[in-house]
């Protein structure tokens, strides 16, 4: 209708003007290298940051339907989800724009070195482990479009001026998805180490692959150990490089906190961090079907989240 024409021409932003916001895609502008391109910092001309996507990689869509696909995407609005703010879609030039978020991303945080970086005790740990829950559960189940994700890592996490996590490039994966050629073989959405096994070994993603992501990372934020991938057959998780689900159901509770990174371990309720602890060790089960979905993660993370300081 009339209402959502309007709405979808007022994401449509000038070339000029993102090229003007960009200094014409500076390398002073750049702030790295995304999945789908390199990413640029802008400033328009209210003062207003934004971050700009230019996407390198062809998509299988036409421009109308890339130009709907935005749409849809611009309506999802969630404290966790990095809010697209509009378009410049052409033939020779497409641009995604996207609030910006001054605070780098979770990978950079959590796994820089000693010096540079920053340091989360136990709360902020947990707050970034819910935050990210709830974007994912939102994008999995709130939104008409039953987004599944495909490639939730550290790096696509970007972190908001109070360290509020925002989940950064959902709904792109699909826009991109392997040509015709490569539809068995390709996966070029997911990453190494974050990919649920199925999804990796036979290219079938859903939301319980998503999960087995979220799974990777609420143990990287535990331990403050980076994954260290996905190495052959067997049990997937032991291959992640933390600890299996049968191996921590005999540990005691000593062994079991040696895990974590330090700066968890504090006097009080060393129980929530293993449950926490459990929670991801549930969601990178081998077995798609054994793993949780996010309404139940969520659910179980806010039983014993209350009370945090
Ligand atoms: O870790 P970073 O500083 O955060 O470096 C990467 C780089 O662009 C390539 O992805 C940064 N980036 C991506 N989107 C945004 C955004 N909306 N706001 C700020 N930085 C962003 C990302």
């Amino acid at each position: 209708d009339q209402q959502e024409i309007k709405s979808a021409e007022s994401l449509l932003l000038d070339l000029e003007v993102i090229r003007s916001a960009t200094n014409n895609f500076s390398d002073a502008n750049k702030l790295g290298e995304g999945g789908f391109g390199p990413v640029y910092r802008g400033t328009l001309e209210d003062g207003e940051q934004i971050a700009v996507k230019r996407l390198s990689r062809t998509s299988v869509q036409g421009l109308v339907e890339l130009k709907n696909e935005v749409v849809l995407l611009a309506k999802l609005q969630h404290r966790n989800l990095v809010r697209l703010l509009g378009c410049c879609l052409q033939e020779e030039e497409k641009l995604l724009v996207y609030e910006y978020l001054p605070n780098t991303s979770l990978d950079k945080v959590l796994f820089a070195d000693p010096v540079r970086r920053v340091q989360l005790d136990r709360a902020r740990r947990y707050k970034i482990i819910e935050g990210i829950g709830r974007g994912l559960l939102y994008l999995h189940e709130d939104s008409r479009l039953k987004i599944v994700h495909r490639d939730l890592k550290a790096s696509n996490i970007l972190l908001g001026g109070d360290m509020n996590p925002k989940i950064s490039d959902f709904g792109l994966a699909k826009l991109f998805d392997v040509d015709e050629t490569q539809r068995n073989t390709s996966r070029i959405a997911g990453t190494y180490g974050y990919m649920a096994p199925e999804y990796a070994l036979r290219g079938r993603f859903s939301t319980n692959s998503d999960v087995y992501s979220y799974g990777v990372l609420i143990l990287e934020i535990l331990t403050g150990r980076k994954n260290s991938g996905y190495q052959g057959s067997g049990n997937s998780i032991d291959l992640l490089g933390y600890v299996s689900i049968d191996v921590w159901r005999h540990w005691n509770q000593g062994d079991a906190m040696q895990v974590v990174d330090q700066s968890v371990v504090d006097r009080c309720q060393p129980q929530e961090v293993l449950r926490c602890m459990h929670i991801g060790l549930l969601c990178v089960q081998e077995d798609p079907a054994q793993r949780p979905s996010m309404a139940s993660i969520t659910l179980m993370l806010n039983s014993y989240s209350v009370g945090l300081p």
